[in-house]
C-alpha cells in the first residue's frame, strides 16, 4: 500500500474515533437528544479567509442551533488534500471540505466550465451567476455523488508565480515546469499554453517549489502571501487566468441525518458565511500584492495582448471539453455570464 493509501487509511481511522467520541448525549432534556458534530476540513491555513469563514460558519451554527450541532475546524490540509476530503465526505467521516471546484470536476466533470480561462470577467459577474440559477444547477449534480453543495465561497483570480524569469507573455512561459491542480483541463491548457506543467495537490506545493521540482504556481494573491510563497518565488504576473470559486460542501449521509430545522441552519449558515469569506478575500487581495511586493517579489504586467493571445491558443482544446461537459450547459454558463453584465 502506498504512503498516500496509507495516510488516507490512518485519516480516515482518525475521523471516525473523532466522530464517535464526539457524539455525546445532551443531558437533562426531556428528550435525549444527540449532539452532531460537524469535522470541517479545509486545505488553507488559519490566516485565510477560507478558514475565517469557517470560523463563521460554526459560530451561526452552533448559535443558531442552541448547541445542538458543533463544529471542529481542521486547517491546512490536516485531513488531506481537496479530493481526499471529498472522498472522505462521500464515506460520510467528515462532514464539510470547502475545495477548489477543479478537483471536484474528477467526480462531476460540469465543474470542468470553472477552469475555462478567462472565463468571469471580475468577481461581481461570478458572484451573480454562481449565486443565481446557473450555480443552482451545478449544485443539483452533486447528490448523485453523495455531496450536497451549500455554498459557493471564494478562492479568486489565479496569477502565476515562478522562481526562474519574469513572465509578460506566452513566449516567457516556454518549457517553465508550472504545478497545476489536478484538473486535466488545467493541464493541457499549460501544454498548450508551451509550458512543461505537473498536476501535484496543494500540500506537496510548498515543498516542490522549495526543492526546485517545479519553477512555479498559480494560486489567487492571497494564498500566494499567507502560504509563504514569496519564500520560493522570485516573480508575479498577474495573468488573472481563471477565477476559481471554492464550493462548500457537505456529506449528503449526514445532511440527511440533520432534521429540518437543522438543514436550514447549516445552509443558510454556509451562505451568510460565504458572503463574509469573499469580502474578506478581496479585502485580503488589494492588501497582499504591495506585501509580496514588500518581500521581494517582482511583479509583471501582462499585456491585453498577451491575453488575447493565450485565450486564442487555448480555444481549440476547449472543445474536447465542451463535449464532455455538454454543449447546452457551456452555452447557458456563456449566456449567463453576459446576461449578468448587460444593463
Ligand atoms: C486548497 C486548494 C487550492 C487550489 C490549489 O485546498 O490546489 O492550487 O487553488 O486552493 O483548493
Amino acid at each position: 500500500m502506498g504512503v498516500m493509501r496509507k495516510k488516507s487509511v490512518l485519516v480516515i481511522l482518525f475521523l471516525v474515533l473523532i466522530t464517535l467520541t464526539s457524539c455525546k448525549q445532551a443531558s437533562g432534556s426531556a428528550v435525549e437528544e444527540t449532539e452532531k458534530t460537524i469535522l470541517a476540513g479545509i486545505g488553507y491555513n488559519n490566516q485565510h479567509s477560507q478558514y475565517k469563514g469557517l470560523e463563521r460558519f460554526k459560530e451561526i451554527v452552533e448559535k443558531k442551533s442552541k448547541g445542538a450541532l458543533n463544529v471542529k475546524i481542521f486547517h491546512s490540509g490536516q485531513l488531506g488534500d481537496d479530493r481526499s476530503m471529498i472522498e472522505s465526505l462521500q464515506l460520510g467521516v467528515l462532514q464539510v471540505t470547502i475545495p477548489s471546484t477543479a478537483p471536484l470536476a474528477n467526480f462531476i466533470s460540469e465543474f470542468l466550465i470553472f477552469d475555462y480561462p478567462f472565463l468571469f470577467p471580475n468577481e461581481e459577474v461570478a458572484d451573480e451567476v454562481l449565486d443565481e440559477e446557473m450555480g443552482k444547477r451545478l449544485l443539483d449534480l452533486l447528490p448523485q455523488q453523495n455531496l450536497i453543495g451549500l455554498a459557493y465561497w471564494e478562492n479568486g483570480f489565479r496569477d502565476l508565480t515562478n522562481s526562474t524569469r519574469p513572465v509578460s507573455s506566452m513566449q516567457d512561459l516556454k518549457g517553465l515546469k508550472v504545478r497545476t491542480m489536478e484538473s486535466e483541463l488545467h493541464l493541457s491548457a499549460f501544454r498548450k499554453l508551451g509550458a512543461n506543467p505537473t498536476p501535484m495537490a496543494f500540500g506537496e506545493l510548498f515543498t516542490a517549489m522549495q526543492q526546485g521540482t517545479v519553477d512555479g504556481q498559480e494560486n489567487p494573491i492571497s494564498t500566494i502571501y499567507l502560504e509563504g510563497f514569496y519564500e520560493v518565488q522570485k516573480y508575479i504576473s498577474n495573468t488573472h487566468h481563471v477565477y476559481t470559486p471554492f464550493i462548500f460542501l457537505m456529506s449528503k449521509p449526514f445532511y440527511e441525518s440533520l432534521n429540518e430545522k437543522e438543514q436550514k441552519v447549516v445552509s443558510e449558515a454556509a451562505r451568510e458565511a460565504g458572503k463574509y469569506q469573499r469580502k474578506l478575500n478581496r479585502k485580503d487581495t488589494e492588501n497582499y500584492l504591495q506585501k509580496l511586493k514588500d518581500n521581494g517579489m517582482e511583479y509583471t504586467e501582462i499585456t491585453e495582448s498577451s491575453r488575447k493571445e493565450m485565450k486564442k491558443t487555448i480555444e481549440p482544446l476547449l472543445e474536447q471539453y465542451t463535449k464532455e461537459i455538454g454543449t447546452d450547459m457551456v452555452s447557458d454558463v456563456y449566456n449567463a455570464i453576459e446576461n449578468a453584465q448587460s444593463p
